[in-house]
């Protein structure tokens, strides 16, 4: 067997020197291969993401993911020049496990790793923590989804955050909730987190200022699945209505227990557990479901976004991804209008910048905070979240109002064209109402 092999590779061997042989002789050369044009001198600028990609929220840690993903791939895409060298912009993306803890030790590896940005964490409960270790390596992070207030009142000069703050998501909901349903009591649960706690305590604030009475504060925590033991203590107080400060993941089993142990409260919840994901985590309990994102809804960023996330991930954003491809974009814009990653050189651009994203336009206060930052109220009807009204600097405009003034307005549509016309595909159907 061996001998027949190596016999057969002697007949090959001889024939290709044949072939060889042939060649060299013949009096037709091979074509020689054009030289390769020289590559382009490029530039690699690496990017942080940072949410929990594992655990109970992670669907909403690849939603953010998926925004700044995109972000980047369309950057690289569009061949950028930085210093003169095409820009590829590499995404570092980090699981911070929802934990504080993980959180910093993460955000230390981008630092270790040189990312030129980073792009957030999803919870407050990781980004607090996480931005002391970004300022102490001046490096400047845009959060698309942290909401406590803390994140951006310390004073630290490159944190930002491109959604509303629960100082203005509480008031909204609340008052949205106070003036609707007219409870007379109301019940409220935590999630003993940054988020889920600081959320709850400006609800608290904004119901009793309404002289609505809140009953005493019920807590849980972020990994729980079994919420009878406080139902039953809620049922014997028979609030007129309940909020939640917490995730999605929480939040659906609290509210399907309720209904389960037939607790006839209007349900109130966060952006947290403001999503699509609780028609499948409650069922049919989640209808009638009143909650607030902090920014305006995913459907109603920009069609060109909307179109090409669809295109790209085959889903439908599931609540922030719009607003960590803005903050990605916004890193992006910085580094390009000082044409150097160095954050710096970029910080001071980022600070001032005035850009027009998918989520409409953006511009920073001195804390870092959005300027004119969008709350949106919901209801849950038959499984889907419908938008109801659009809370902008304590003033309520309902939905459809605020959606046809984008359309009618003369960005948006052209003289000629009837008031009605849709936003162009490259703006967020909502941003004219900023206008
Ligand atoms: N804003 C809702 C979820 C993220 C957070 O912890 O703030």
């Amino acid at each position: 067997m061996i001998a027949i092999r190596v016999r057969t590779l002697n007949i090959a061997t001889v024939a290709a020197l044949g072939a060889l042989g042939l060649a060299s002789c013949g009096k037709q050369e091979p074509p020689k291969p054009a030289a390769a044009p020289a590559a382009a001198p490029s530039i690699e600028i690496k990017i942080g993401s940072v949410a929990p990609l594992t655990g109970g929220i992670a669907h909403l840690g690849k939603d953010n993911e998926n925004g700044v993903r995109l972000a980047l791939e369309e950057a690289t895409a569009a061949k950028i020049k930085i210093d003169g060298k095409e820009a590829k912009f590499v995404l570092v993306a980090e699981d911070d496990q929802a934990d504080p803890k993980v959180g910093t030790t993460v955000a230390q590896k981008l630092v270790d790793a040189k990312v030129a940005g980073v792009v957030g964490h999803l919870n407050s409960g990781t980004s607090i923590p996480a931005s002391a270790v970004y300022n102490t390596a001046n490096l400047p992070m845009i959060s698309g989804s942290a909401t406590n207030p803390q994140l951006t009142e310390q004073g630290f000069k490159g944190v930002f955050r491109v959604v509303g703050r629960d100082d203005q998501q509480g008031p909204a909901v609340a008052n949205y909730l106070a003036t609707s349903a007219k409870p007379k009591t109301v019940a409220i649960i935590d999630d003993a987190t940054a988020y889920g706690e600081g959320l709850a305590n400006e609800v608290e604030k904004a119901l009793k200022a309404a002289n609505i009475r809140v009953l005493a504060r019920e807590k849980g925590d972020d990994k729980k699945s079994d919420w009878k033991a406080v139902l039953t203590k809620l049922r014997g107080r028979n609030p007129d209505a309940v909020f939640y400060g917490g995730m999605d993941a929480t939040g659906g089993p609290l509210l399907k227990q309720a209904r389960e142990l037939e607790l006839k409260a209007v349900f109130a919840f966060g952006d947290g557990a403001c999503t699509d994901k609780m028609k499948e985590l409650a069922g049919e309990a989640a209808d009638g479901l009143l909650c607030s994102q902090a920014g305006i809804p995913p459907q109603a960023a920009s069609k060109k976004f909307l179109d090409a996330y669809k295109a790209k991930f085959k889903v439908d954003p599931i609540l922030y991804s719009p607003f960590t491809y803005d903050a990605a974009n916004l890193i992006i814009e910085a580094i390009k209008k000082v044409n150097s990653p160095d954050p710096a050189k970029y910080l001071p651009e980022l600070q001032k910048i005035e850009y027009a994203g998918a989520t409409g336009k953006i511009a920073f206060d001195a804390k870092g905070d959005r300027k004119n930052a969008e709350i949106t109220i919901f209801s849950m009807k038959q499984g889907k979240l419908a938008p109801i009204a659009i809370v902008q600097g304590g003033q309520t405009t309902k939905y459809e109002d605020f959606i046809a003034q984008a359309g009618a307005a003369p960005a948006a549509a052209p003289a000629a064209a009837p008031a009605a016309a849709a936003p162009k595909a490259d703006a967020p159907k909502a941003d004219a109402a900023k206008k």
